[in-house]
């Protein structure tokens, strides 16, 4: 859970990308640290096989200073979805405020999505975490493929769910943007009801949504 350095004015939040293989986790946090550029601290971190699939996990680091002199880190992780890397999966989850489920939109895919959203939900109780604790938003990912889920059928899943539901090329960077600033300002207001973020630090979901969307402009950009 969130880790509150009050001596140091820090707070970390902690978000991990889940899902099954190859649905396109590393490729959004690839996304996010090319729109940020210079804002991304120490950079993308990746430990991949030879074959490019995630071995442990990647982390994007982010980190912002607000008005009231709090500094707001932002660790973006995310976990290697190959089945075999179950224990792996479950040290990454320990302490995530928030979570973005990439799935696979192709239909061909619908069982591993489906056995990646339980190992998720197990992974999550293994870790103390209830379902309710933590912020959780959907992505469809891999729109631009043959075979996939039409966009009505996204819509009754997301209809069925309290969970935000993002579509994404996550390839070509569309929906990533989005996804990143909807799990982050779902998992800052489950932190604004529990901690009262804004009363203790003055910081408001406000500052941070706007350090954030700053930090998603390339130079250049209107
Ligand atoms: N066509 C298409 N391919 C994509 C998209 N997003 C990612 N990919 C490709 O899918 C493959 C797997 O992407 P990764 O981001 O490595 O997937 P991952 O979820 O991190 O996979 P693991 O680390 O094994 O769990 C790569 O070849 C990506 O280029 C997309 O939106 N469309
Ligand atoms: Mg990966």
């Amino acid at each position: 859970m969130v880790f509150i350095d009050i001596q140091h004015r820090e707070i970390t939040l902690k978000l991990v990308y889940y899902g099954p293989a190859l649905s396109g986790k590393t490729t959004n946090l690839q996304q996010l640290h090319a729109l940020m550029g210079d804002h991304a601290g120490t950079g993308l971190m990746t430990l991949n096989t030879r074959d490019d699939r995630t071995l442990f996990f990647d982390l994007l680091p982010l980190t912002m200073a607000t008005g009231s002199g709090m500094s707001i880190k932002l660790k973006l992780f995310t976990v290697p979805g190959q089945v075999f890397h179950a224990a792996t999966r479950r040290i990454v989850l320990q302490g995530a405020d928030g979570v973005v489920f990439v799935a696979d939109s192709r239909i061909s895919e619908t069982r591993a999505n489906n056995e990646s959203f339980a190992d998720l939900k197990a992974n999550l109780a293994d870790n103390g975490i209830g379902w309710g604790d933590i912020a959780v938003a959907i992505q469809f990912n891999k729109r631009d493929l043959p075979g996939i889920r039409s966009d009505d059928d996204v819509r009754r899943i997301a209809a069925k769910g309290d969970e935000p539901v993002f579509t994404a090329i996550a390839i070509e960077g569309v929906g990533v943007a989005e996804t990143f600033l909807g799990i982050a300002a779902s998992t800052w207001q489950k932190l604004e009801r529990r901690y009262e973020l804004a009363r203790r630090f003055g910081v408001g979901e406000d500052e941070f949504m706007a350090h954030l969307e700053t930090s998603l402009r390339r130079p250049g950009d209107p």
